[in-house]
């Protein structure tokens, strides 16, 4: 589709700083856009709430050095096993993105508002496992250095002092359910362990065998194949006892818990050897690399006593380094807040990824479900109010907040699947409104890399992982991506793409006003049909003293009203006599009482 097209349907809804600016196609120093309040405190003073996070894939994101492409080398005695695995062709591949090429670009980060960047993990995979690569880092076989695709320690020091220098924190992605894998089962993979001898029809699963089974002397043969005795470091992950060796999970009941993922070698985490292990491994990562927090992988795989040591442990160790604010979240992949908020109480985890909200707002803007789908989610809320000793007066307010990701893939495909097959303009329009309600709402709002370039994909996983740099991938290049001419095949740093700069607007708008981020939430406005969408935030005086290092914001009340409809709202229908002082909306509307058709507007009460 045309640009100019694009320009004129925009008109209708265009943002409000948008307007204002009616040149923004042209050419801009991406200095001006930066959308940081000057009041932004210091990193090292920033609580989890204060932050607006990118998560990024390094791999697919730019390629500033291109002599780490293949990884180890071909030779290299200790990490052959991390060589090669780069096809930039191909999906599955690496494509050759690096901790260089990030430090090179975080001025198009610093600039959009970004104040923490969460990586997948950086530490040393396999590179190659059943015919792909470990370009995602969830494949670990060193847990004490760098994937040499990404670069080198040092180079990952340098990324986090660049960071640090803008005022933007680096959180590492990190895993402690499984490593890479390299041990084997003759009854599946043959005596050598390198083949599959699993009835086809069957699958290329090992079928899981419960520790009741097991019991009755139903268990595999572990095998490590000739070779690969001592890939893993540190040295006590070669020992085979330190895992459940049960075969593949089927995600359910005890399988989840003890199979593998997907071949995965699953680690015996009931075992305080291999919890202590653990808790080395990330006290050295934290020592060495000082960051500023952890998203923690597949925790719902993970037995809940594992977290109760591993959790506190850590907390403890990071402020003992000085880093006062260090944090962690978990990814439990669930919907149900009743399951989710179990790991920031119970498991002693600070927060979690809210699954919940990506659900609900699924609902309010894809499927067109009432607005009463988003006030059902936060009537929940009260499950995650917790105070126990290392994380006081946990709430909901600290939930991570997302639309989409790199296993689900991303809001704007979901869109494109509708039944309702959305024109162009509404999915634009759809997912500008869906970020709103990720920054606005309760919980502390995700950028999911490329989204704010309009990136679509095919599907979860794979199809979701979409190169910024030119791509060579067919199947990313023959997406039609929103609100701009550009492909996949083309560099994806622009800073004009209307999606960039709203997400640079909304970043402003959270930094400026506490209570977006700290205020409690009220829930003022819902209906069992698209429509309005209202909630409050409130900062009250008598808060302060709960805010445990922000003491110092003041009384401060907004108002957020969405409208997820495709028709004009009034505002009349809060039935309130005064509803504030406009603080922005996201379109223009004709009179002062209407909210336009797709959009929001805040106010300050
Ligand atoms: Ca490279
Ligand atoms: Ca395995
Ligand atoms: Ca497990
Ligand atoms: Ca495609």
């Amino acid at each position: 589709m045309n640009f100019i097209k694009k320009c004129s349907l925009l008109t209708a809804i265009s943002l409000a700083f948008i307007t204002s600016n009616p040149s923004y196609a042209t050419a801009q120093t991406p200095e001006i856009f930066k959308a940081k309040a000057a009041s932004l405190a210091p990193y090292q003073q920033r609580e989890l709430q204060d932050e607006v996070f990118y998560f990024v894939l390094p791999d697919r994101f730019y390629n500033a050095d291109t002599s780490n492409d293949l990884g180890a080398a071909a030779d290299d005695k200790k990490r052959a096993a991390s060589h090669g695995g780069l096809d930039t062709t191909h999906k599955g591949m690496y494509h050759g993105g690096d901790l260089a090429g990030l430090t090179e670009k975080l001025p198009y980060l610093d600039n959009m508002g970004v104040s923490a960047i969460w990586l997948t993990p950086v530490l040393r995979n396999r590179a190659m496992q059943a015919g792909t690569s470990g370009y995602h880092g969830y494949w670990i076989l060193d847990f004490t250095e760098i994937d040499p695709h990404l670069g080198s320690n040092a180079e990952l020091k340098n990324f986090i002092d660049q960071a640090h220098k803008r005022n933007i924190k680096v959180f590492f992605d990190i895993i402690t359910n499984h490593t890479a894998d390299v041990i084997k089962y003759k009854e599946c993979h043959g005596e050598d362990g390198l083949g599959w001898i699993v009835d086809a029809a069957q699958g290329t699963d090992c079928p899981f065998i419960s520790m009741a089974q097991m019991a009755e002397g139903n268990q595999y043969t572990t095998i490590i194949p000739k070779g690969d005795e001592a890939l893993k470091s540190p040295a006590w992950l070669n020992d085979i006892s330190m895992y459940h060796n049960q075969g593949d999970s089927f995600w359910h009941g005890e399988s989840a818990v003890r199979g593998d993922f997907s071949g995965l070698d699953d680690l015996y985490t009931g075992n305080p050897t291999v919890v202590n292990g653990m808790i080395d491994i990330y006290k050295d990562i934290i020592e060495e690399f000082k960051p500023d927090g952890f998203r923690i992988d597949t925790v719902k795989h993970v037995n809940i006593e594992f977290w109760q040591l591993f959790s506190p442990a850590l907390l403890k160790f990071a402020k003992e380094q000085g880093i006062n604010n260090f944090t962690m979240f978990a990814e439990v992949y669930s919907y149900e807040p009743e399951i989710l908020s179990r790991y920031s109480t119970e498991a002693k985890i600070p927060t979690v990824l809210d699954f919940a909200f990506q659900g609900a707002v699924t609902k309010a803007l894809i499927e067109q479900q009432g607005t009463e789908v988003l006030a059902q989610l936060f009537a929940k809320d009260h499950f995650y109010q917790s105070n126990h000793k290392y994380i006081p007066n946990t709430n909901a307010n600290s939930l991570v907040n997302f639309t989409g990701n790199h296993d689900m893939g991303r809001f704007a495909y979901g869109l494109s699947q509708s039944p309702h097959n959305y024109s162009e303009q509404e999915q634009i329009d759809r997912n500008l409104l869906a970020n709103a309600m990720m920054f606005f709402s309760r919980g502390v709002p995700v950028i999911y890399y490329g989204d704010e370039q309009g990136f679509v994909g095919d599907g979860g996983d794979q199809a979701s992982r979409q190169d910024m740099m030119p791509s060579l991938v067919d199947s990313y290049n023959d997406d039609d991506l929103l609100a701009t001419d550009l492909t996949t095949a083309d560099d994806n740093f622009d800073t004009n793409h209307l999606f960039y700069r709203s997400f640079a607007k909304y970043s402003q708008l959270y930094q400026q006003y506490p209570a977006l981020r700290f205020g409690q939430q009220t829930v003022i406005y819902a209906e069992d049909k698209p429509g309005i969408f209202a909630i409050t935030r409130e900062i009250k005086s008598a808060d302060n003293n709960e805010l445990k290092s922000n003491g110092k914001y003041k009384a401060q009340k907004l108002m957020v009203v969405f409208n997820t409809a495709i028709t004009t709202q009034k505002l009349s229908a809060l039935g309130a006599k005064n509803n504030g002082t406009l603080v922005y909306r996201s379109t223009e509307s004709s009179k002062a009482n209407e909210i336009a058709p797709l959009s929001f507007a805040i106010y300050q009460m």
